[in-house]
């Protein structure tokens, strides 16, 4: 480090702690010294739940780069002709295969089950038409120019958390520039707003890789309609100008001269719709044009407010404070990870990483909207990685996993319908591939309900993919208590989920009941047995059988969800003290791979806690280590909950370090390339949106646990931190937990439920029951 950075860094910490933590909301910026030149790297990301931009501040040219989730290639194989390229033979198979992997035969279980068991994706022989997955695309960008006489001085590009506001600012002689975008969710709308303390004259062109349809500019509204090559899905995007400038429209670009201000008011809608089989019929033009009504008299500043009492709704219920430790927002982002990364402490950084997690997670997910995918909303290519799908294997769950513990449970709500919208598909899938009742997903779902084991075997067999899904719903009721969601929503998917796995487990030799074939996701082969899928089964039985007691309803079932359950293959400690990955002890004690899936029950599961299986939990500790502390963005941040589950604190912020180590490569690494682009989104690398959840879910982790019916306080509290403050997240119960720290020991908390009861709270050794009443506060000190 420079003695310039140096007297930076010291003169911020002096500022703010002299400021205090009051300032918080000053302090959630990313800021940047110079336009972005690349887009996954340095863009900033924007969303108003619909759409995702991404902006460059680039100053004579803006680039705006934006899509709208359910922008999908593909589908043509979700019709249930094509059966998502079921093949004939696939389910009669399964019991050779079985019986295979009970005789040891690897090799020729895996050759059968490549042969009969994948779905016919990528694939052109053969009767059954193959599959086009297809993928989610980018719509395209809204090219700003700006015009200007003279030399550059004061730029900066930045995000401000707080206000979910993008600016761009720079001085030209006299004259500032400036420029706000943010998303406005009740107005489905996209804003972004110039002004100069001149008069500016501007252009604005869509440009678009897809095919152009019609165009037109009428009443200071810009529509394109447009379609995709690939499969024809239809799409409009729409944008309206105010401006005190004049406007003129010629070859598909509008000219803005003469103005001191001008917004732009953005949106976009196709003709998607999430229900089987057709995935049709949105009327997305009507959808634009009571858009483009109902914003007729909002000006920006109306936009604005609204905008930002909508996002402040959410945003604000959750504080996260850190004293006592330099925050040094006075260097710009892309300085300040390095620094940290070199050993400058910056809580400041951390903080703003956490709170990052809740912005992409409100600017990305929205009622209404669809289901945030592996780019969250951000993709600005037709050929993304992985497809930008809704990856099912962990990635996708990784993504909601902090909605309901950092308090927005609303945000999770796209995401659930998702999965209620692949039953019925996956009941196709159940029923032609595994031959079981129910309905299933495996690894690669698309926007067009495939569910089927794709892509080349094993790496798209992944049948625990509905059990995984399915906890999510039970964990939306668990957080909110909603027993009409339960039962409405949850229940029946729940149970679908369930009987898909009272019918795939077998008895084994031994007389357990366990999954064959099965596959842990993408390590070893095709094996008998794997422990991730025992325990999602589980988790899913458990959840359940919890659900038919509440709801008081289907005791028969309930009495064979609860047989079944008890006879599954239980967790297993290996040779070298390790938590088994498969029935057979077979574990390689170098292997440093990504996917550590036979922790499922640490996390998100709860089957194995230091509480209530301590020797289960020293096996799960053995195997982290044994993987150590590298990883993929995702897989860090994975073990940043392991860690916390674990309640060692200082190893799940090990973790999260290692997860702000400052990367560019966009490229694809699959083993130890993980850390944190200029603009913090998650490097895999390549971007990908799981590391940034997966890590807010993770800290929040490290505060507040309430998985064991107990509310454990500050369970994982890193020694980093000694001093802080949290407010705001949620245990299971619908009880929002205030807690404030100094010196590692907790100094105060607050509580309050939804529901009046007794509550079992916990800190350190201390177990304690109290009694809550409905929406009462009770504040307790040190003494608890
Ligand atoms: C899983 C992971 C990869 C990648 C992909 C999108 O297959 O194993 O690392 O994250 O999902």
């Amino acid at each position: 480090m420079n003695l310039k950075t140096l007297l930076i860094l010291l003169m911020a910490s002096l500022h703010l702690t002299i400021r205090g933590s009051a300032q918080q909301a000053q302090d959630l910026q990313l800021w940047y010294q110079q336009p972005a030149e690349k887009w996954m790297t340095q863009a900033l990301p924007l969303g108003n739940g619909y759409l995702g931009a991404m902006f460059f501040g680039g100053i004579d040219k803006e680039r705006i780069q934006f899509t709208e989730g359910s922008l999908w290639a593909g589908g043509k194989g979700a019709h249930p002709e094509y059966n998502f390229g079921i093949r004939e033979n696939a389910a009669k198979v399964l019991p050779t295969i079985r019986a295979l992997l009970a005789e040891g035969k690897y090799k020729e279980a895996h050759q059968l089950a490549n042969k009969e068991l994948t779905g016919q994706i990528h694939q052109t022989k053969g009767k059954t038409p193959a599959i086009d997955f297809g993928a989610q695309q980018t719509m395209g960008d809204l090219m700003v120019t700006v015009s200007r006489k003279g030399e550059v001085a004061d730029y900066s590009r930045s995000l401000d958390l707080a206000t979910a506001t993008g600016s761009v600012r720079y001085k030209v002689g006299k004259d500032q520039y400036t420029r706000s975008y943010f998303g406005n969710y009740p107005s489905k709308v996209m804003v972004y707003h110039y002004t100069c303390t001149s008069p500016q004259t501007y252009t604005i062109a869509f440009q678009t890789p897809h095919v152009k349809d019609h165009e037109a500019f009428e009443n200071q509204v810009y529509r394109f309609g447009g379609h995709l090559q690939n499969n024809g899905q239809a799409f409009e995007t729409a944008y309206q100008i105010r401006t005190d400038g004049k406007l003129s429209f010629k070859d598909g670009s509008l000219s803005v001269a003469d103005a001191h201000y001008m917004t732009i008011a953005h949106t976009a809608a196709t003709e998607y719709r999430l229900q089987f089989p057709d995935y049709k019929g949105h009327d997305y033009q009507k959808d634009n044009q009571m858009t483009m009504a109902g914003i007729r008299n909002k000006d920006f500043k109306k936009l604005q407010k609204e905008a930002l009492t909508d996002y402040q709704s959410l945003f604000d219920r959750v504080q996260f404070s850190l004293s006592n430790g330099p925050q040094s927002n006075a260097l710009p982002t892309d300085q300040r990870l390095a620094a940290h990364y070199q050993g400058t402490v910056d809580l400041g950084l951390e903080r703003l990483y956490f709170q990052y997690g809740r912005y992409l997670m409100i600017s990305g997910s929205r009622p209404g909207a669809i289901s945030m995918n592996l780019q969250g909303k951000w993709n600005d290519s037709t050929d993304p990685p992985w497809a930008a799908d809704f990856h099912a294997n962990i990635n996708l769950q990784m993504i909601y996993w902090p909605a309901e513990i950092t308090n927005l449970s609303e945000c999770h709500i796209p995401y659930l319908d998702l999965t209620q919208s692949i039953v019925e598909p996956g009941r196709l899938t159940a029923k032609h591939f595994f031959g079981t009742k129910g309905w299933v997903v495996n690894t690669m779902l698309n926007a067009y309900g495939f569910t089927s084991p794709g892509w080349e075997f094993p790496w798209g067999f992944f049948p625990g993919g509905a059990g995984w899904m399915s906890r999510h719903l039970w964990e939306h009721y668990a957080f909110t208590k909603d027993k009409e969601f339960l039962q409405k929503k949850a229940y029946p998917i729940l149970k679908e989920a369930s009987l898909f796995w009272m019918d795939y487990l077998t008895k084994d030799a031994q007389g357990y009941l366990i999954s064959s074939p099965s596959y842990s996701p993408e390590h070893g082969g095709i094996s008998m047995g794997a422990t991730m899928d025992h325990q999602i089964a589980w988790d899913l039985l458990s959840n359940t059988y919890k659900a038919t007691q509440i709801l008081n309803t289907d005791a028969a079932f309930a009495a064979q969800i609860k047989e079944v359950k008890d006879r599954i293959q239980p967790n297993q400690i290996g040779s070298w003290g390790q938590l088994q990955e498969w029935k057979e002890d077979k574990d390689d004690s170098t292997s440093r791979h990504r996917h550590v899936s036979h922790l499922y029950g640490l996390y998100p599961g709860y089957q194995i806690s230091p509480n209530s299986s301590p020797d289960l939990a020293q096996a799960a500790k053995v195997t982290l280590n044994a993987r150590g502390d590298e990883g993929t963005g995702w897989s860090l941040a994975w073990k940043i909950n392991f860690w916390s589950r674990l309640l060692d604190g200082d190893r799940a912020y090990q973790l999260f370090h290692n997860l702000l180590k400052p990367v560019d490569q966009a490229g694809v690494n699959m083993s130890n390339g993980g850390g944190s682009y200029a603009n913090l989104l998650c490097a895999h690398p390549p971007f990908q949106l799981d590391g940034n959840m997966g890590a807010t879910a993770g800290i929040a982790e490290m505060l507040l646990q309430s998985h064991n019916e107990v509310i454990h306080l500050l369970p994982a509290l890193p020694s980093a931190w000694p001093d802080g403050e949290m407010k705001g997240l949620k245990a299971r119960g619908n009880v929002t937990v205030d807690q404030k720290w100094e010196d590692g020991q907790l100094v105060q908390v607050r509580l309050v439920a939804q529901e009046t009861g007794t509550y079992t709270i916990q800190y350190k050794a201390l177990v304690k029951e109290i009694r809550l009443t409905k929406n009462k506060a009770i504040t307790l000190g040190k003494e608890l």
